[in-house]
Formats: structure tokens, C-alpha cells, sequence
């Protein structure tokens, strides 16, 4: 690898290399020809987290249908793949590999998926097509609660998070030891340390904090920034983010019944009303002051929480007079839209870097596992990429610059986050220029830059992270520099 040289096309070079090198081990060539076949395809983002910690109202959030959650027995560990694809269509895949189409039929609350007419203790894995754009960059994975091993021997769920997925979320109530250690999990291996920027850790029914009260979204995020300063969870996670998801699906979905029922709800008399938002008891109980009939109070009750009930017919009341307003308001304060911007920002927008880092763990692995003449010089090749690539860097501090703690002024701030990247890769994003600029243009903005943040770089009334922070955008703008006299 040469300086400039991108890190997708060295690691493609590499995994060609590996596979020349282990052409005759076929459980070697099978894990890296999977990867090798898997950088010509979108991003496969992972939703992960224990029982019941909102993974598949996560998915579905992000899609912004209810699409899932594909109904299946108890207790069985399934993948679910939401993938597009211009038609819907709803495969169901055994441990041995064989397929079968799956009937669906459409249910309130989404899609019902019937694996009963045959043995769904057999099933592994259940592909859903569906065309959205959400989809379009990224395959997203709803995986089981994760558990160490099962006891069949099978693999771990952590294990085939690992090798199926090149970004996770992570999902959380209150972010305890057991996450830490299955982060520590996801995280192993010299290639997951040296570039732990693919896991976004995620607070999430973050509605139900301190008993729903109405400013739990609020304690919420105080409680995500506080996390993401903490050492163990930094170097684990690129990102905290607090996240209502059953507010931000409804939000999503929402339909002019839901707003009209809403909007009755929040017409009648304030303190008569709040009594009954105290409890999903009191909510769907008799003696009710509005004129919303049990069912569709229940309904509320299922698609928002109570929590959800209480902060949109506020929020009718402050001016969001419409569904479209309402709905708008709803995601928002769900925090999804903080959610998907942090999918983009980390996730989408590099995938070839997490794609790369993905094969480059597989590669690592299995030099590391099946050593031979040869894979010694291969292991120092990926050492030397590792060292090297600067995207890994760009993309931690990107995380960083989000944190206000870091200290630098919100000029500062917005100019660093755009020359690593931020805004978009190419140099025209980076040096913030919305015209075609010419070569001496280019090149005059980014010296400029290179100066200014050298200067930060060697300020020693700076912190030590700022002065780290100052010397990671320096390396990007001599990249652009070396990209501009490359020309
Ligand atoms: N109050 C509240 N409930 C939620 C939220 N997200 C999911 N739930 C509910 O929690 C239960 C489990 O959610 P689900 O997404 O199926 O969790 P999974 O087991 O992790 O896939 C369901 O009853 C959801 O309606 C949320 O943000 N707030
Ligand atoms: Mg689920």
C-alpha cells in the first residue's frame, strides 16, 4: 500500500492475495470468498440487543413501515434480512441451506410471515424483500437476543453477527455490564481495535425513563452523552444514541384516524384529561373525558405507549395542528432523526471503509488460524494497512466532534468536521465549495486549512484531545494536498 492509495483497493488486493494463499483449505476460502463477494453489495447494518430492548421496532422505524416484526414461535433464533428490491417477496432458509418461499399475509400491525406449514425449528433465516428506499445502502439484519452460545452448538449469535454483519446497532436500556462485555465481544481482535467505529450504541425505549415523565427524552440524551464520555464505552462505540422507537415508528406511520383521534384527545379540558394519561390503566378505562372510543384508545395506547400519548396530544396543543406537523414532531423528539443521521454520518455514507474493515478482519482471522509459508507476510500487510488508513481516524473523530466537551468553538467544529469528511468525502465537500472550483482554487483552500489546523495542532494552551483532534484533520488536508498534485 502506498500513500494515497485507497484502503478499499488495498484490501481488495489483499483478500485476492489470501485467497490465492488458501485456494486448496475450502473452509478458508469460503470465509473470504464471502467477503470478497460481499463488496460489491450495500451495507449489512445489524440491530442487536437483549430480549425485548426494541430491535424490530428499530428496524421497522428506519424503514418507516411496518414491515416486521415477521411473527415467529418463541424463544427461536432467526435472522431476519430486510433487503430491497423492487418486488416483496419473503424467503425462509434452513440450517442446511435449502430454501423455500414463505407465505405472508398483510396484519394490522404489518406483515405476518407463516412458517407453520412446515418446521420452523428448522429455519435460520428469513430474507424479506422489500422495495424501500430506506434499503437502497444498507442490508438491515434483526437479529435474536444475543446469548453466548446456543446449546446445540451452533454457532453464537455473537459470532454471526460477526462474521455476517460490517456495522451494528446496538440496543440497550441502561447500558449494563453484559453489554459492555458483549461489545468487548464484538470488539476482539487487533483488526476490531485498532478501528472500533462500527458499533452505534443505542439507548433505546428511552420513553420509559424515570417512570415516562414528559421530559424522559431529554434525561435520556443527557444520559447517552454522559455514556459516550465514558472511557469503556468510547472505545467500543463510535456513537450514543437515545432513541424512542416506538414514538419515532408512529411518527413515521402515522395516519389521519391516529391524528383525528389525537387531536380529540387533546381538545378536551387539560385537567380533566391528565388524570387519565397517568396510567395505560386509567388510559383505556371507563369514565373517560374525551369522546375516543376504547378500541381506538387501546390502539393509541399499543402504537405510541403511554408516554407517546401524552407528548403528541401536547404537542397538538403547542401548534402541531396537522398530521403531517405531528408526525414530523414525533420523529423528531423520538430521537430517530438524530438516529438516521448517525447511520449516515458513520455508516452508509463509508460504507467501502466498513466493508473494508470487514474483510480485513476476515483476512486477519484467518491468517491467524491457519498459519502456512505465506501467511506471515500477509499478517505484516495487514499490520501496515492497519497503521496506515487514515479513514479509521477521520471516522472516530468525526464521533468525537460531536461531543461540545471536546472544547472547540462551533466555527471550529463545523470546519473540522467538514475537512475530515463530514459532509461528504469527495474535495469539493470537504473544502465546502458548492461551485466547480478551479485546481489553483482547490488548492489555495486547502493549504489554508493545512495551516490553520497545524497551528491548532501545536497550540500548547490546547488539551491533549484537541491537539490529537487538530492533527487528524492536518493528515486530511495533506491527503487532499497529495490527491490535488497527484492530478
Ligand atoms: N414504551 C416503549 N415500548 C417499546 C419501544 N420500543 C419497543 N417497545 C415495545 O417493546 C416490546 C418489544 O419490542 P420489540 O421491538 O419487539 O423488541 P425485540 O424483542 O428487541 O425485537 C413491544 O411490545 C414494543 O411495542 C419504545 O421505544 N418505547
Ligand atoms: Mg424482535
Amino acid at each position: 500500500m502506498r500513500p494515497g492509495d485507497r484502503l478499499d483497493e488495498s484490501v481488495w488486493d489483499l483478500l485476492h492475495q489470501a485467497m490465492n494463499l488458501y485456494q486448496d483449505d475450502p473452509r478458508a476460502a469460503t470465509a473470504l470468498h464471502h467477503q470478497f463477494s460481499r463488496f460489491e453489495q450495500p451495507l449489512r447494518i445489524a440491530v442487536a440487543g437483549a430480549w425485548r430492548s426494541g430491535k424490530s421496532t428499530v428496524v421497522n422505524a428506519i424503514m418507516g413501515e411496518e414491515v416486521g416484526p415477521v411473527e415467529v414461535e418463541d424463544g427461536r433464533q432467526v435472522f431476519t434480512w430486510y433487503e430491497d428490491s423492487p418486488t416483496p417477496e419473503v424467503t425462509a432458509y434452513t440450517a442446511d441451506g435449502s430454501a423455500r418461499e414463505v407465505a405472508v399475509s398483510r396484519s394490522t400491525g404489518g406483515m405476518r410471515v407463516d412458517l407453520a406449514r412446515w418446521q420452523a425449528d428448522q429455519v435460520d433465516d428469513i430474507v424479506v424483500k422489500w422495495p424501500t428506499r430506506a434499503l437502497r445502502y444498507a442490508t438491515l439484519l434483526d437479529t435474536p437476543a444475543a446469548t453466548s452460545a446456543d446449546e446445540d452448538g451452533r454457532a453464537s449469535i455473537t459470532d454471526r453477527i460477526l462474521r455476517d454483519a460490517d456495522a451494528v446497532l446496538y440496543l440497550t436500556r441502561d447500558a449494563r455490564g453484559a453489554d459492555i462485555k458483549f461489545l468487548q465481544a464484538v470488539q476482539e481482535g487487533p483488526v476490531a481495535r485498532a478501528a472500533p467505529i462500527n458499533v452505534i450504541m443505542v439507548m433505546s425505549r428511552a420513553d420509559e425513563i424515570g417512570g415516562g415523565r414528559v421530559d424522559a427524552l431529554l434525561t435520556a440524551r443527557q444520559l447517552a452523552r454522559r455514556q459516550h464520555r465514558e472511557p469503556e464505552v468510547n472505545s467500543l462505540c463510535i456513537g450514543v444514541v437515545a432513541l424512542a422507537g416506538l414514538v419515532g415508528l408512529t411518527g413515521r406511520v402515522l395516519t389521519e384516524p391516529d391524528f383525528v383521534a389525537l387531536a380529540t384527545l387533546a381538545a378536551a379540558p387539560r385537567a380533566e384529561l391528565e388524570s387519565f394519561l397517568l396510567s395505560a390503566d386509567r388510559f383505556v378505562g371507563t369514565e373517560f373525558p374525551a369522546p375516543v372510543d376504547p378500541e381506538v384508545r387501546r390502539a393509541l395506547l399499543d402504537r405510541l405507549g403511554i408516554f407517546g400519548v401524552r407528548l403528541a396530544t401536547t404537542l397538538i396543543r403547542t401548534g402541531c395542528d396537522t398530521r403531517a406537523k405531528l408526525a414530523a414532531e414525533l420523529v423528531r423528539r423520538s430521537g430517530l432523526t438524530e438516529l438516521r443521521e448517525s447511520i449516515s454520518r458513520c455508516f452508509t455514507d463509508r460504507a467501502d471503509v466498513l466493508r473494508a474493515r470487514s474483510a480485513l478482519v476476515t483476512v486477519d482471522s484467518v491468517l491467524r488460524k491457519h498459519p502456512r509459508p505465506g501467511s506471515r507476510e500477509l499478517l505484516t500487510w495487514v499490520e501496515y494497512v492497519l497503521a496506515t488508513t487514515h479513514d479509521f481516524r477521520e471516522l472516530r473523530l468525526l464521533a468525537a466532534l460531536q461531543d461540545p466537551q471536546l472544547g472547540f468553538d462551533a466555527e471550529l467544529t463545523a470546519e473540522a468536521q467538514r475537512l475530515v469528511g463530514g459532509n461528504g468525502v469527495g474535495l469539493t465537500a470537504r473544502l465546502g465549495i458548492d461551485h466547480d472550483p478551479g485546481g489553483a482554487e482547490l488548492w489555495g483552500l486547502s493549504s489554508q486549512a493545512l495551516r490553520r489546523w497545524q497551528s491548532q495542532a501545536e497550540d500548547p494552551l490546547l488539551s491533549l484531545d484537541q491537539r490529537r483532534a487538530a492533527g487528524v484533520v492536518v493528515r486530511s488536508c495533506e491527503a487532499m494536498l497529495a490527491q490535488l498534485s497527484a492530478r
